[in-house]
């Protein structure tokens, strides 16, 4: 079976674009493949996070998985900093990186913004530290949403860099899996920037664990226009991606969805979305509610993840130390 790896950080509230763009597609394929996900909390400490809350927002995003379906036969659930290998790897790799790469990355420049004198230099090397999570475990397929295309080029870059540096394959090149719908969801409040966890507006996203008031309230509130159409269209990115999220959720054509709607008002469309996502929300919440109430059981399954998956980076991590001849 091929392997897949992916992760979330637990830096905040998980929403419908972690849900649409990963959580829901690793579902989707577990069986077909060995999969290994994981909560990555190194990735997490890269901008300033309250300690309460970060080690809360672990056991909850193992509960998340959990509850959206991730199932222990067929997937291996770890924390990231349970596995030293990752920190250790990530140091090596990291002498191995061009910094004229890292400096190309978008995601460091948006998060860095002006204060690229005073933020953590753990920003800069988030994409090596994500390289060796995914090359640590000879991956070959990362499912993950668009906003990490060029994170996984980079990754495809250094394994290719390295093996050859060597003559030997060390790594496996590893494929991104990107869905075409719901790989790319929008905030509400800025539809032309993505649905995020840290993004300071909690208007700007939907929760998995809002409850149906809230999801009311948010999505009664998302950016419009005045045009008063209802169509797929790019050029209008506040209806497009209304429109996407219900096309993801209700998996039915764009055709089908556009008939649906023809001759309605946008009070009817967030009506319709509101419902659909209060439906897919509902059994998700049940269920991590039951996995909140066992926090020994959630344990139990993290640590028997991290056992699991630590001799297979330790074999990568040897691997590396022997060709460059460390060790
Ligand atoms: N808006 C999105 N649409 C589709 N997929 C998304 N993902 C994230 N946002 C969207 C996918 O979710 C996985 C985890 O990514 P993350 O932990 O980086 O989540 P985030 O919400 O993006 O987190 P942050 O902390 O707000 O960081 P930024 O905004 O800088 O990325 C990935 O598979 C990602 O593609």
């Amino acid at each position: 079976k091929k392997r897949t790896f992916s992760g979330i950080q637990p830096s905040g509230d998980i929403h419908l674009g972690n849900y649409l763009g990963a959580i829901r597609n690793w579902v989707r394929t577990q069986t077909e493949y060995d999969n290994i996900y994981c909560i990555v909390d190194l990735h997490a400490i890269t901008l300033p996070i309250d300690p309460q809350e970060l080690h809360q927002n672990i056991r909850r995003l193992a509960a998340i998985y959990l509850a959206c379906g991730l199932d222990t036969r067929y997937c291996k659930l770890f924390v990231q900093s349970h596995v030293r290998q990752h920190a250790e790897a990530s140091w090596i790799l990291g002498c191995f990186t061009p910094m004229g790469w890292l400096n190309r990355m978008t995601q460091f420049k948006a998060k860095a913004g002006e204060n690229q004198e005073t933020v953590g230099a753990g920003i800069y090397m988030y994409p090596v530290l994500m390289a060796c999570d995914i090359l640590l475990y000879q991956t070959h397929l990362v499912p993950v949403g668009e906003d990490q295309r060029q994170h996984l080029e980079l990754t495809r870059d250094l394994a290719q860099r390295f093996n050859h540096l060597y003559q030997q394959e060390v790594f496996t090149i590893p494929e991104p899996l990107i869905r075409e719908v719901g790989a790319r969801i929008m905030s509400l409040t800025d539809p032309t920037q993505k649905m995020s966890k840290t993004n300071p507006n909690p208007n700007s996203r939907i929760n998995l664990l809002d409850d149906p008031k809230t999801i009311k309230q948010k999505i009664a509130r998302a950016t419009t226009d005045s045009l008063r159409l209802i169509r797929f269209d790019p050029e209008r990115p506040g209806i497009n991606n209304l429109l996407t999220i219900y096309e993801a959720l209700t998996e039915r054509s764009r055709q089908e969805i556009e008939a649906e709607f023809e001759g309605k008002g946008y009070g009817e469309l967030k009506a319709r979305l509101t419902e659909v996502v209060v439906a897919t929300l509902e059994p998700i919440q049940r269920r991590y509610q039951e996995y909140m109430r066992d926090p020994a059981e959630l344990e139990a399954i993290l640590r028997a993840g991290a056992d699991a998956v630590r001799p297979i980076a330790e074999a990568t991590l040897q691997r590396m130390k022997d060709v460059i001849g460390l060790g």
